[in-house]
Formats: structure tokens, C-alpha cells, sequence
């Protein structure tokens, strides 16, 4: 019939060669002859996308028909990832397509190479997104994930002489054939202006907006395909437009840079994406994207997505809005103004209706990072939104003060709106009072949660708040990234595990099999090479041959404590030239280090070139005699890690106890067969209780030592006196041996060590080489090691982020897969 799907090109070599050579002819307009490499990407892309293209008009149409309730994902981040090996998996098509190119001449590897991935967010909570919209399009799922198309993702880093210098990140320019806009539905958002009072025309006093600037949004979807299940998710993310692209008269005029001021000034929404993970500048751009995306995407769900004459009432049957941290939190005054201005709704109607349309996932432990936007500033842009924000807050406190008769001290913590050091709005207990629940992301995390960061608000809501732990999904981080590893594990026990991660289990008992051991041995040994390969193809980094490669990536913050490991490294060092230390008998290691540091974050960015030059130095003395060298490959990305992670033996999680949520990097090594050594912190917490203490190098202060010590009045000077081979490490730095001499260079981080040391980097120094000082040992055994990496394979299973979406449905978002016809 007419609305049927078309259907897809034949799943053949020949079918795909005929479509790729039509995408390349009629799409891009070239001769195989005369096509360049980006041609060919385009072509070969949009051709894997025609695969896919009947799966995606079948699962919308299924999910209309179904009438079933979807997950609105809203997050302003989604670290995506290369598409294309995506995408071949997802269709199974990976074999084909290599065959069909290299019939043609071409390598499909050099097609892969070309992509640029979209770097969308800046590190664990992005990527999570991506784990999370991944799953759901596996298990189908209803899911639309809704963000911001930034024309520039996160920056592209460089080295200069060991600094981080920033370029920008036109991931854009070469084609975006992972694409579809829509201009056509564009959305419009207001912002700005006033409100007043007005009598409607069932004489009912009421407030609306009356804004003084708007911009278009355009949304570009693009597709989620499910692992071989003929399910492709929606991801929807908005760029900004002005809604007058240019002023003709003042053009007209000659005037021309200001004839198209208000379209600069409206595509800066979506400029950019702000290079910070933790700590929020206080920006109005920020602002406005994050009402920007969820204006539009409110917008979209009620008037696209469902039917026509949909009773709102029904709202909550048919959507979850899942806030992916604050930065979409002004969803919720959204969402209350058009019920109750344009809708004309009753305040209460809507506000029980909005309650259940919202969960709220907190991402973070750290104060500084929790949301807080300054009441003028809300104001300015969106004055009715902060009006309702008061409504809001007036209803809650008059609750909370009828259970707690006479306690202001309560009220002053529970309000929305602080009052010091400016009056400001808590996105946070926005988020949590409109949530109909709350979640952390780890089990220590959300016990913090409670405890410590919204300790009123778990005592009046008990049950608000849940835990679910991350997970990353198994596709892209072990099957596409390990396909050696993968070959090893479905030879073992079959295929099922890639979308049933909890079978992994079944290896356990290979662990205990000799040649099992050395299969698995020789998948690392692939991986070390492969990664090898690319690091001198990609950056002219040379890999030692035969190392225990100990790896630290994640984003560059205090609180991970990359300056710990530095420490490490300098201790070994200066052990080693000082000869209390003989370097052929410790097991050669190669540190290898990825990391971006926000560019205004000053103390970030001097920790990256403090690594950068310990690693010159420690890499050039021939003391050292090959047994520590230190790679710090610029620019780590999705990309990057696919290869790195697979390579890796320890995977260092060595944050300050109380402080990472979670961490999913640490789930993805332990995947990958490494040994972490960590801390008693996020999701390390049950890494460890899952793989076994035996199988896990824990050292350091638990949360609650932590606290002690803090409130005890923490003097890292003294850990410095007291600890012959701290202080030899420290003076070290501070002596400018890694700068030429130059004492000026590192003395801020020497500095802040002694004197402040706000993540007890000292505290906890003896305990890491102490914990470092058994990995050496463990590792010596290269049996027993093998045995506890597959165990760790094995018993990692849990951390899928399939696993993470059940848990969000049976605790959070109570929907279903859509599986009928
Ligand atoms: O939940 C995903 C990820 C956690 O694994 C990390 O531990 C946590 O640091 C990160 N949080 C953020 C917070 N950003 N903000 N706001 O990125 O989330």
C-alpha cells in the first residue's frame, strides 16, 4: 500500500554495489574514477543509511500505532561516536560492504578513517546519552533523544611545547551524511521581554509572556539504529535559526554586517558546545540553549510526535521527560506554562500532570557543580518562566512548612531560591521537587545523594530517590572496539551476549583453562599492536614492544587526580636516577595518558603540561633504561578510546572517594580485560564487589575517612615531611627538572599541593604506590594475571547500559518495548 516503507537495497554484495555506485554517481555527482576519499565516505555512508531507512519509517510507524509511552531523553550532550561501523553492525552488513568496496578497488578501513565523529559532549555524561539511546533502540524501546545540534562539538585539543592548546571543532565541513533536516518543522522559541496580568475571556485573572525575541529551531534527526533487531530509534537535536534571516532594507543600505546581526546573534545558540563538565559559567548563551532545546522539543512531542486531538491529561501515559542533569531543567516551568497560559489550564491541574512527565538524574558530587542560574538573569530572558519557578517554590515551602510547623532554618534549605552569594535559582531542587523521581548514577553515588547533597529532600521524599547504576553498551565498546576479544568470547559461548551482557558469566569457568588463558593473551597482545599502529599513524607516538600499557583517560579535573598518577610516575623516576631503585626489575609499563582540561580550567591545563613534560623528560634519560615511558596522544575522543581500551592491562580509577558519580570508563575496561586500580569510589565500589577484591587493586581513604579528615582540618604539609618519597617526588617538580630548569613553570601545582590539596592527593599517595608496588608483583605472575583479567571479562556483565534501561523502566519510567506488529 501507499504508506508502506520502501523497502531496503538487496543485503548482497552485488545489491550493495549497485546502491553504493548510485549514491556515488547520482548523490555525489562522481565517477568512481574521478571520486575522492570523501566521496567515497559520503557515498558508502548515505548507501548504509538506505539499509536503514525502511527499519526507521516501520519503527516510527509501529510506535504511532502502538500508542505506546516513550522516553524523552533530554540532554544537552551526546558524545556520539564515529556512525558508520555503527551502522554496519546494526544492519550486519560489515562483511558485504568490505567485500562490495574492495571488488570496487577501495578499503572500507580508509573509508572508516574519514569520518569525523561528532563530539557532541564533553565526556562521561554525553556518552552515556549516546550508551543509553543505544540500548533502548536495541531492546525496542519508544526512546526520542532530544538536544542540540552544535555546529562546533567539543574543541579539537593540540600540544604546543606540552600545552593543551584549543582549536575548534568543525566536525561539519566535509558533510554530515548521518543527517536529515527538517526545516520545514521548525519550531519557534521566545525569549525575553515581560509578563502581565490579563482577564480571559471566562473572566479568569491570568499572566502571560509577552517576549521580545525569538529564534527558529530545526531540527536534524538522525537515526538510532537497534543491534540486528530491525529497530531504528529517533535522536533529535535543534539547530538555531533567526527567524528573519537578514534586514533587506538595511542591507539595502549598505550596512551589511548589521543587516544580519540578529542572524549571528540567533545561530550563536547553537554555536558551540561549552567546553565544561563540571563547573558551569554562569553564561547567558548557556542559557539560552538550554531553554532553546527544550522549548523546541516540548514543542515537538506535544504537536508532532503525539496525535492531534491528544487529551494532555493523558500526558503522563504517554511520555517520560528523563532529565539528563540540569542543563534541561527548565523544561519543567516550560511544560507548566503551557498548560496553564496556553492551554488555560487550572495551576494545580497542570502542576499534577508535570510531576509525573519528569525524572531527574544527577550526575555530579561536587557543590560547584550543581546548576544555580542568578534570578536577573532568568529574569531578563525568561521572566514568566521565573514567575512560575516562585509559584512553584511558594506551594512546595508552604507544604514542607505545614510538616515542619516553625522550622525556617528548613526552609531557607529547601527553597528554590538561594538567597547567597546572589539570589539565585537550585536547578537541582527544581529538578527534584518536579521529578517524580530522582536517581544517582552508582550506588555510593546516589547514597551521597541522599546523605549529603539533597539530604532534606530524601527525608521528606523517601521514595524519590533511586539508584541506577550507568552502563555502556557492549556493542560499541566490545564488539565494535574488540572484535578480537569478541571473536574469543562467542567462540566460547555463543553470540547471545551482545545483547544479554550478563551471559558473560558463562566464560568464568575459562579462566581456569590454560589454553584459553593464552588465547586471551594473544587477543591483548593484537590489541597492543593495533594500538601501537595507530598512535604512530595518528600522532608518530612509538609504542615500546612488550610493556604493561597502565592507562588514565578521562576528562583532566582535580578531583580525578591525574596529579596522583603523575606522582607515580615522578616517584619512580626519581627513585630510579637517585639508583635506590634498579628499573630491570620492575615490569616495564607504559603510562599512557588522554585528557582534555576545560581552557579556562588553569590548574587542569598546567597538570596536562606538567604530564607532557615528565614524559619528555622520563622518555629521553637512558637511566630509565625503557622501563617507564609516558604517551600522552593529544585529543582523546570516542575514537580514540575504541582502540585504546582494548589495549590496556590497568585501567586507573583513582579518584578522591566521594567525588565520581560513577565513571563508565571504568566499566569499559574491565570489559576490556584490564585490572583497575582504584579507589572506593562510584561504580569502582561495585566493579570491585563484582569482579572480586582479589581480582581489583584497591587502595586509599574511604568516603567517610575523607570526611574525618577534612573536618578535622586537612595539612597536606605534613604528609610531605613525613614521606621520604613523597617529598622527593614533589621537590623534584618544584626543583624544575621538568622544565628546564625553570622553577616558575609547575610551582602552582607544586603549591597548591602543599597547601591546599583540596583532593588529598598526599593524603593518599602512600597507599597508590603501595597498591602500585602489588600490581607489579600481580603482574609478574602472567598466568594468574590472564585469570583475573577474564575474570574481570566475565563478571563485568552487570555494567551494560541494557541492564542500566531496565532498571530506569522497572524503577523510573514504567514503559514497555514495542514488539507487536
Ligand atoms: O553519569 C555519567 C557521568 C559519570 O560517570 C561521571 O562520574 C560524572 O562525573 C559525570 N558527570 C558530569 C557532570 N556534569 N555536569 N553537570 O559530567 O557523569
Amino acid at each position: 500500500n501507499s504508506t508502506a516503507p520502501a523497502t531496503a537495497p538487496q543485503h548482497s554484495v552485488e545489491g550493495f554495489v549497485k546502491e553504493f555506485l548510485r549514491e556515488l554517481h547520482y548523490g555525489q555527482g562522481v565517477t568512481l574514477e574521478r571520486a575522492s576519499v570523501n566521496d567515497q565516505y559520503l557515498a558508502l555512508a548515505r548507501t548504509v543509511r538506505e539499509y536503514l531507512m525502511a527499519r526507521w519509517l516501520e519503527t516510527v510507524r509501529r510506535q504511532r500505532d502502538a500508542q505506546a509511552k516513550s522516553v524523552a531523553y533530554l540532554s544537552a550532550e551526546y558524545l556520539l561516536g564515529r556512525q558508520l561501523d555503527n551502522a554496519l553492525l546494526a544492519t550486519d552488513l560489515s562483511e558485504i560492504v568490505e567485500e562490495g568496496l574492495a571488488s570496487l578497488g577501495i578499503e572500507l578501513g580508509t573509508l572508516r578513517e574519514q569520518e569525523v565523529e561528532p563530539g557532541l559532549g564533553n565526556g562521561g555524561l554525553g556518552r552515556l546519552a549516546a550508551c543509553f539511546i543505544d540500548s533502548l533502540a536495541t531492546m525496542s524501546v519508544p526512546c526520542i533523544g532530544y538536544g542540540i545540534r552544535y555546529e562546533y562539538g567539543i574543541f579539537r585539543q593540540t600540544f604546543v611545547d606540552g600545552f593543551q592548546v584549543e582549536k575548534a571543532d568543525s566536525w561539519l565541513t566535509l558533510g554530515a551524511p548521518w543527517e536529515f533536516p527538517h526545516p520545514e518543522a521548525a519550531v519557534t522559541v521566545h525569549f525575553g521581554g515581560s509578563t502581565e496580568r490579563y482577564t480571559d475571556d471566562d473572566g479568569v485573572e491570568r499572566s502571560r509572556w509577552v517576549p521580545t525575541w525569538d529564534v527558529r529551531g530545526v531540527p536534524y534527526n538522525y537515526m538510532v539504529p537497534g543491534y540486528q533487531n530491525g529497530r531504528v530509534n529517533t535522536l533529535r537535536l535543534w539547530s538555531a535559526q533567526a527567524t528573519e534571516a537578514f534586514d533587506l532594507a538595511i542591507f539595502n543600505s549598505g550596512e551589511y554586517v548589521e543587516a544580519v546581526r540578529s542572524q549571528t546573534f540567533a545561530e550563536n545558540i547553537s554555536k558551540v558546545l561549552y567546553p565544561e563538565d563540571s563547573t558551569p559559567q554562569g553564561k547567558e548563551l548557556r542559557l539560552q540553549q538550554q531553554y532553546f532545546f527544550v522549548a523546541c522539543s516540548i514543542r515537538d512531542f506535544v504537536e508532532n510526535v503525539l496525535p492531534a486531538d491528544f487529551d494532555l491529561h493523558n500526558l503522563p501515559e504517554r511520555i517520560i521527560f528523563q532529565l539528563n542533569d540540569t542543563h534541561p531543567v527548565i523544561a519543567v516551568p516550560e511544560l507548566m506554562r503551557i498548560l496553564v497560559d496556553e492551554k488555560k489550564w487550572d495551576w494545580d491541574e497542570a502542576w499534577a500532570v508535570t510531576q509525573k512527565c519528569f525524572a531527574y538524574t544527577c550526575h555530579t558530587l561536587l557543590p560547584e557543580a550543581l546548576e544555580v542560574w542568578p534570578v536577573a538573569l532568568l529574569g531578563k530572558l525568561l521572566p514568566r518562566h521565573l514567575e512560575i519557578i516562585y509559584r512553584i517554590n511558594d506551594d512546595f515551602l508552604a507544604e514542607v512548612a505545614q510538616r515542619y510547623p516553625g522550622d525556617e532554618l528548613r526552609l531557607r534549605r529547601m527553597s528554590i531560591i538561594a538567597e547567597h552569594p546572589e539570589r539565585s535559582v537550585r536547578m537541582a531542587f527544581l529538578a527534584t521537587i518536579a521529578g517524580s523521581k530522582v536517581n544517582g548514577v552508582a550506588e555510593l553515588h546516589s547514597q551521597l545523594l541522599r546523605d549529603k547533597v539533597l539530604p532534606d529532600f530524601s527525608e521528606y521524599w523517601p521514595d524519590k530517590f533511586t539508584n541506577v547504576t550507568n552502563g555502556v553498551t557492549p556493542r560499541r565498546f566490545v564488539r565494535l572496539a574488540n572484535p578480537a576479544l569478541s571473536d574469543l568470547i562467542t567462540d566460547a559461548i555463543g553470540p547471545g551476549w551482545i545483547t544479554d551482557l550478563g551471559r558473560l558469566r558463562e566464560m568464568e569457568p575459562l579462566a581456569d583453562d590454560q589454553e584459553f588463558r593464552e588465547k586471551f593473551r594473544a587477543v591483548k597482545a593484537h590489541n597492543k599492536h593495533r594500538l601501537s599502529a595507530l598512535l604512530q599513524r595518528r600522532d608518530g607516538i612509538t609504542l615500546p614492544g612488550d610493556a604493561m600499557l597502565d592507562v588514565m583517560v578521562k576528562r583532566l579535573h582535580e578531583y580525578k587526580r591525574q596529579t596522583l598518577k603523575v606522582l607515580h610516575i615522578v616517584s619512580l623516576y626519581e627513585r630510579i636516577v637517585s639508583g635506590e631503585l634498579d628499573p630491570t626489575t620492575i615490569p616495564p609499563r607504559v603510562f599512557a595518558f588522554g585528557a582534555k582540561a576545560a581552557p579556562g580550567y588553569k590548574m587542569a591545563k598546567q597538570t596536562i603540561a606538567l604530564i607532557n613534560h615528565v614524559g619528555r623528560v622520563v622518555n629521553a634519560d637512558p637511566r630509565v633504561k625503557g622501563a617507564l615511558t609516558v604517551v600522552f596522544p593529544p585529543n582523546y575522543n570516542v575514537t580514540l578510546a575504541e582502540t585504546l581500551i582494548p589495549a590496556a592491562d590497568l585501567s586507573e580509577q583513582i579518584s578522591l572517594a566521594g567525588k565520581e558519580a560513577s565513571g563508565t570508563g571504568n566499566m569499559k575496561f574491565a570489559l576490556n580485560g584490564a585490572l583497575t586500580i582504584g579507589t572506593d569510589d562510584g561504580a569502582n565500589v561495585e566493579i570491585r564487589e563484582l569482579v572480586g577484591d582479589e581480582n581489583f587493586f584497591l587502595f586509599g581513604l574511604v568516603e567517610p575517612e575523607v570526611d574525618a579528615l577534612v573536618t578535622a582540618g586537612y595539612r597536606p604539609a605534613e604528609f610531605y615531611e613525613e614521606n621520604a618519597t613523597l617529598r622527593r617526588a614533589i621537590d623534584l617538580i618544584a626543583s624544575g627538572a621538568f622544565a628546564g630548569g625553570d622553577r616558575t613553570v609547575f610551582e602552582p601545582i607544586v603549591s597548591n599541593l602543599l597547601h591546599e590539596d583540596r583532593f588529598l592527593v598526599l593524603a593518599d599517595f602512600q597507599a597508590y604506590l603501595d597498591a602500585q608496588d602489588r600490581v607489579d608483583e600481580a603482574y609478574r605472575d602472567t598466568e594468574a594475571w590472564t585469570r583475573s583479567a577474564i575474570l574481570n571479562v566475565a563478571r563485568s556483565g552487570f555494567f551494560s547500559s541494557d541492564r542500566a534501561m531496565w532498571d530506569y523502566i522497572d524503577r523510573i519510567w514504567h514503559s514497555r518495548p514495542v514488539v507487536s506488529r
